[in-house]
Parts: C-alpha cells; sequence; structure tokens
C-alpha cells in the first residue's frame, strides 16, 4: 500500500508552548544545539527549563506597530523573508483560498478561527430554520455532509480536530490573524483557510495517499486558489500526478514540501514536489544563515526555492504556539508569498504566481548546489518588482504580457497607483506603505532577535 509520510518524523525538533505562565520546550530527536542548554534525557525527549521566560518579556518586545501580536518579533522567518514591507504593499484578501491538507487544524484556535474558509453552501438556515452547518444535509449537493471549513478524509466527517499539531502549525505559518493581540502573525494575515484532514496519528492504518489524493479533489472541486502540501513519499501516483493536474488546469497552484529526508531529490524523487507540472511550487528548508538544513530534501532540477524553516514559530492546538523545523514550514512560507500575490494580482492564475515568486527571490550562493533557482523567499520583492517593472533578473522577459495586463486594467487600484506614480517618477510602493507599515519595519529592522527563548537561538543568528 502507498502510504504517505508527514514531514514531521524527521523535521520536528522542538516544540516551545508558551501561556500565561512561561515556556517549555521538548525535542522528538537529538540536536547538537541541545547540547548547549541544560537539557535531561527522557526517552528520546529532551526537557529544557532554560527556556522558561515570563509574561512581561513577551510585552517588551512587542513592537509599537499596526500589528501588535506579541510573538512577532520572535519570528525570525518573517524578517528574513521581508514580510514587514511586504504588509505595507497587502495583508492579502479572504477572497484568496487556501486549502491546507494536513492533520487538521483547531479550528478554535485564537489567531485562527477568524481566517478559516466556510462554505457558503453549508452555512446559513436551510429551508426548516436549522443551521445547515449541523443538520446533517449535504446542502451544497457536493458529497459532504456539513462540509463547513473542509473535511477530515481520515474519519470521512467534518470534524477538523489536530491530534498531532502538525497542521495547525502549518496553518498559522500562512494566515494567522495579524493585529489581535494574540500569538503571531501569518504571512498573509488575511486569507480563508480551507482545511482538508488526511492524516491523524491517533488513526491507525490510515491510507494517507489516497486521502491525499481524495483532499486535492475536493481543493479543486470547491475552488481553492492554492493548496498546501507538506508530505510526501517515493512512489509515482498516477492519481495524485492526475489530481493536481486537474488543477494545474483550473489555475491551482500546488506548493510543496522537499521533504526531509536528507536526500538529493534530483536522483532520489520525491512526490508530490517532483511531478513534472508547471503548478507545483517545491520548497526546502533554510536556516538564519541561509543554509539549507541538514534534514532538508535538495536538487538543482528538482528544488524550486529555499525559505525559512528552522526553529519557526506558529499557532498549536489549544491556543498554544510553539517551535517547529522542516521543510513543511518553508512550504508554509511560500504559500502564504503566494496568497498575497494572488490577493495584489488577482488575475494571476498559478504560472504566473510561480514565475513571480521564483524570480524574485534572494539570489544566495549557498543555495547554488541546493535549488534550481539559487534563491530564497523574499515577500516584498515578489509583490513589488510585479508593481514596478523594475529589472530582477529576467522577471520582466519572462512576464512582458503580464506586466502590460497590469497597467492596463482601470479597475486595479495597485496599476493605477503604478501608473500614476511611474510618470511622477516616484515609487509607488513608497506612497503605500502606511505609517504602521514603516513602524513595524523599523521594530522588526532593527531589533536583534530578542535572547527571551533560552541560550540555544543566540548562536543561530536571529
Ligand atoms: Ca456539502
Ligand atoms: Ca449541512
Ligand atoms: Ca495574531
Amino acid at each position: 500500500m502507498f502510504s504517505r509520510k508527514l514531514w514531521i518524523a524527521a523535521g520536528c525538533v522542538g516544540l516551545v508552548f508558551f501561556g500565561g505562565l512561561g515556556l517549555y520546550l521538548y525535542s522528538t530527536e537529538s540536536s547538537p544545539s541541545r547540547t548547549q542548554s541544560s537539557n535531561k534525557k527522557d526517552s528520546g525527549r529532551l526537557l529544557e527549563n532554560s527556556f522558561i521566560t515570563s509574561k512581561t518579556d513577551k510585552v517588551e518586545d512587542e513592537p509599537s506597530a499596526l500589528f501588535n501580536d506579541p510573538a512577532i518579533s520572535q519570528a525570525w522567518g518573517l524578517k528574513k523573508s521581508d514580510a514587514a514591507r511586504a504588509w505595507s504593499v497587502t495583508k492579502g484578501s479572504r477572497d484568496i483560498v487556501i486549502a491546507v491538507i494536513d492533520t487538521g487544524i483547531d479550528i478554535k484556535h485564537e489567531d485562527l478561527a477568524s481566517n478559516l474558509w466556510r462554505n457558503p453552501g453549508e452555512t446559513g438556515k436551510d429551508a426548516q430554520g436549522r443551521d445547515k452547518a449541523s443538520n446533517g444535509i449535504d446542502d451544497d449537493g457536493n458529497g459532504f455532509v456539513d462540509d463547513v471549513y473542509g473535511w477530515n478524509f481520515v474519519s470521512n466527517n467534518g470534524k477538523l480536530d489536530d491530534n498531532h499539531g502538525h497542521g495547525t502549525h502549518i496553518a498559522g505559518i500562512i494566515g494567522a490573524e495579524a493585529g489581535n493581540s494574540k500569538g503571531i502573525t501569518g504571512i498573509a494575515p488575511e486569507v480563508s483557510l480551507m482545511i482538508l484532514k488526511y492524516y491523524d496519528p491517533k488513526v491507525a492504518g490510515t491510507d494517507n495517499l489516497k486521502n491525499t489524493v481524495a483532499s486535492i479533489r475536493y481543493a479543486v472541486k470547491m475552488g481553492a486558489n492554492i493548496i498546501n502540501y507538506s508530505g510526501g513519499g517515493t512512489e509515482f501516483s498516477q492519481e495524485e500526478h492526475d489530481a493536481i493536474a486537474e488543477a494545474e488546469k483550473k489555475g491551482i497552484l500546488f506548493v510543496a514540501a522537499a521533504g526531509n529526508e536528507r536526500s538529493n531529490s534530483d536522483q532520489h524523487h520525491y512526490y508530490p514536489a517532483d511531478y513534472k507540472l508547471r503548478n507545483i511550487i517545491s520548497v526546502t528548508a533554510i536556516d538564519p544563515s541561509t543554509q539549507v538544513l541538514a534534514s532538508s530534501n535538495y536538487g538543482v532540477e528538482t528544488v524550486d526555492i529555499a525559505a525559512p524553516g528552522q526553529n519557526i514559530l506558529s499557532c498549536l492546538p489549544g491556543n498554544a504556539y510553539g517551535y517547529m523545523t522542516g521543510t513543511s514550514q518553508a512550504t508554509a512560507f511560500v504559500t502564504g508569498a503566494a496568497a498575497l500575490v494572488m490577493a495584489h494580482k488577482q488575475s494571476f492564475k498559478a504560472e504566473d504566481v510561480k514565475k513571480y515568486i521564483l524570480a524574485t527571490g534572494d539570489a544566495q550562493t549557498q543555495l547554488a548546489s541546493k535549488t534550481r533557482t539559487s534563491r530564497q523567499l523574499n515577500l516584498y520583492k515578489a509583490l513589488t518588482i510585479l508593481d514596478q517593472g523594475v529589472s530582477a533578473s529576467g522577471v520582466i522577459a519572462v512576464n512582458t504580457q503580464n506586466m502590460r495586463q497590469f497597467t492596463a486594467d482601470p479597475n486595479d487600484k495597485n496599476s493605477r497607483a503604478t501608473a500614476a506614480a511611474a510618470e511622477e517618477g516616484v515609487d509607488p510602493n513608497a506612497r503605500e506603505m502606511s505609517h504602521f507599515g514603516r513602524s513595524l519595519i523599523d521594530a522588526m529592522g532593527t531589533k536583534a532577535r530578542p535572547a527571551k527563548l533560552g541560550t540555544k537561538q543566540e548562536g543561530e543568528g536571529f
């Protein structure tokens, strides 16, 4: 039987939960950096009491800006990928629907609940005045009863409980709410997250590949714009390939983790990341110094781009937050970027978005032997080079037709702003940049990574 591995087995090197009283961390595998802290080994897990901190520390770190989310300055990947400046251009759009195919989600999480997709055919009242979300009827006739936020393909129902934490973490990186004084900020803080559960560690004998294919088909059928998938396997699946090809036909982007097998994917293929389809972006993970993680797959032919993936702070079930590591997390960064680009240019299809994201990344020599583009994700450039039409390594050459469309669209306020600003010779994005955006850039740009979370991260270049 085919199987799909969730990239958490090798990739989850640590989770930190913080609640009102402090922080604690445990690890699912040994890591050299762990030895720097005072560890107590217990059945393969490491408890790091040195990570305990207090509420006061978090308040101290809070940027005085639009985004008052207390943990934002602890999220190094946001700074690394130039998120603050990107948010000065757009924070996304609820019109952009992202299918997160993963372990489910905590639908009540304080930083996620507002950004969940709601199936319009399963919300509101039915003819008898009952809530369509819970009336036990497939109101929209899509084959799924009461599928409000998505579907659980493991248990074949609408309950999306995340019994692992991975899915909630990924959803948070993509689209945690901004400016709510809670937790973190997702890359695309205004977005609609469609939750499709394909794996549950508490359910034995799950056919992960079958559930994956069913999830992809649901996303295509129900109008997702982007699919985020952080699993994979070495087996080529014609069914899975065809489901993603169907997504390609509909202009849906498919962002896939390169995998955490320490492997060269050019030689040892991983799927779905390696299917030869134009709508797939394969993502590997980097640390703060732009090195691809030792655990991450790589390949100059098969892996498209790199994004932050080490010790990434995001949501966990039960209104908790914590760090996880791996190409899953990097994949979520790219998905968030794609959501911002799509929100900014809603006429874009998957291939356009893919071209821009890949071409506007920051070129890095360390990535030359690891990725096809030699680039790491840059959210701001993905949005602004798109607007300005300034040179950036072939971006204009491959998108000349699209660039003309931008400035020709009278209904697109950004195009109008760009055209008007171009006539006056000013940077249109400087005009759009809000006071809050500038404050946030200042807050994130000048601050060294705080040492509040313990000694380990201090040496890692945050
Ligand atoms: Ca339904
Ligand atoms: Ca219903
Ligand atoms: Ca938040």
